[in-house]
């Protein structure tokens, strides 16, 4: 006899076919445009969980509204080919299954025409963006996707930077970006956009900088001209977005085979909430984005950092604090009083009086959404999903903080509180109930001995993570007063441990 669990894994693959033959109404709402329809108009680079839960989906919405068939994406995923090889047996077709209060029905999402693997076939990835017909270029490839040294440059001591630099096939982002803009210009393909969406300060500025200082570092010949056509062609706005996007379960995908019948090894799972404000500086035409939602300003600074410092810090706050009290998700990490009392105070006391909120918007009214949506507890979203890659986090979520309010005299201690619990969650490495507590961090091995460094005593363990000037700079280790907070929390946050 065959487990129950083989006989639903029959079920038939999620395609256009099959989809086409499915009964719509009511269980599941199928894509707003005809996908069999649309042509390639955006590459995409970083085609994870987060783009098709956000941009993918405020790209087919604009599609419908402004009946426009040019709005596609090819998708690059660049880290390993699981996507290219979820999606492309499935025509691109994915499913996102919203989870809390408020939650719309499975919605089958077909902007995603193409998904392209960047490791595997490099080429490909600068022939799309050179396409004509690609007017934009978006990216989430995460903080760490940049390849940033200490004070914020292209790393040129990374050997990837350098063997893209030396002319392979691209296979870093701005390597990738450079080379596709490169070949734009030699054939005449016009003007585009390039919109990065990731959460870091600026990500408009950051990403043009560092395509020019991957210009810089090419041989003269080789650059002439290049830099001109970028000026004249080429715009780097920046944007803010935000939904929260928890891992896919095993659960979420036999769910939706309930409902569609079907298997989709692609679905991802999505919060109710979804917002994205963009920079209106682009250099050619672009999709409807606002006709689904998005807000175009000249001001996008001032929503970048209400979402980075009030609610990615106070993320990054609740998963570390929540990870060391052996709280799996970040909704019991809030339920847990003392730490909601903290998330609360890093954000009143800290954060709000470094902020400039834009017209429009309450913080009292933010700080209040923020603590709901992170309270949802069906999106089980893990602490230790939110708790990686800390040491590229840090610094764009909560050091901002940190050194606005030394400027300004005060010493931060709810946000040294957030500090000290990475630190205490680098150097444990277990929470209380002895569990694991995985470091996924690109500097990892860096963290671990500098924790090992200061094995045993709070003031050597903050002394010596401090150092780690990618992360802290010259700066903050010279702090007396923030080493203080930050080593007082510490020796708490270790004790008796
Ligand atoms: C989270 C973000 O994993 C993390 O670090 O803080 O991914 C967060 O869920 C999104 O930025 C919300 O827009």
């Amino acid at each position: 006899m065959r487990a129950r669990s083989e006989v639903v894994a029959a079920a038939p693959r999620l395609r256009l076919d099959t989809l086409d033959r499915l009964a719509r109404g009511g269980a599941f709402t199928p894509p707003a445009v005809d996908p069999r329809a649309l042509r390639v108009g955006v590459v995409h680079l970083g085609i994870g969980a987060f783009h098709r839960a956000h941009q993918a989906i405020f790209t087919e919405v604009a599609a419908a509204a402004a009946g426009r068939d040019d709005w596609g994406i090819a998708g690059v995923t660049q880290r390993s080919a699981s996507v290219r090889d979820q999606l492309t047996p499935q025509d691109g077709l994915y499913t996102v299954r919203e989870r809390g209060h408020g939650a719309a029905p499975l919605q089958v999402v077909g902007s995603v025409r193409e998904v392209l693997f960047g490791g595997g076939d490099p080429a490909t990835v600068v022939d799309r963006i050179a396409d004509p017909a690609v007017r934009v270029l978006t990216l989430t490839v995460t903080e760490k996707g940049y390849r940033r040294d200490g004070s914020g440059r292209l790393d040129r001591t990374d050997p990837e930077v350098c063997a893209d630099l030396a002319g392979r096939p691209p296979r870093t982002v701005v390597g990738q970006v450079v080379r596709g803009l490169q070949r734009r210009s030699a054939g005449a393909a016009g003007p585009v956009t390039v919109l990065s969406c990731d959460n870091l300060v600026g990500n408009g500025e950051v990403l043009r900088g560092l395509v020019h200082d991957f210009l810089e570092a090419l041989p003269e010949a080789e650059a002439a001209g290049l830099a001109d056509w970028i000026a004249a062609s080429v715009r780097f706005p920046s944007s803010m977005v935000d939904r929260i996007v928890p891992a896919t379960t095993d659960d979420d995908r036999a769910a939706v085979r309930a409902v569609l019948g079907l298997e989709d090894r692609g679905v991802v799972v999505a919060e109710p909430f979804r917002q994205w404000v963009i920079e209106d500086d682009f250099a050619a035409d672009r999709p409807a984005w606002d006709r689904a939602g998005a807000v175009f300003t000249s001001d996008v600074a001032a929503w970048e950092s209400v979402k980075l410092r009030m609610l990615n810090a106070t993320h990054s706050l609740l998963a570390y604090l929540g990870a060391l009290r052996g709280h799996d998700t970040i909704a019991a990490a809030l339920a847990d009083d003392e730490l909601a009392a903290a998330a609360d105070a890093l954000m009143v006391e800290d954060v709000a009086p470094t902020l400039r909120a834009p017209d429009s918007l309450n913080l009292a009214d933010y700080r209040r959404q923020v603590l709901e949506r992170f309270a949802n507890p069906a999106l089980r979203h893990r602490t230790v999903q939110v708790a990686m890659d800390g040491s590229q986090k840090l610094p764009v979520r909560l050091l901002g903080t940190v050194r606005d309010r030394l400027a300004a005299g005060a010493v931060p201690r709810q946000a040294a509180l957030a500090v000290a619990a990475w630190m205490a969650y680098v150097a444990q490495g277990r929470d209380v109930r002895g569990r694991e507590l995985p470091l996924d961090d690109p500097l990892a091995d860096r963290l671990l001995a500098a924790a090992a460094a200061g094995t045993g005593n709070p003031g050597r363990l903050v002394d010596s993570l401090l150092r780690v000037e990618e992360i802290f700079g010259a700066d903050l280790p010279e702090h007396d007063g923030f080493r203080a907070a930050l080593t007082e929390h510490v020796g708490r946050l270790t004790a008796n441990r």
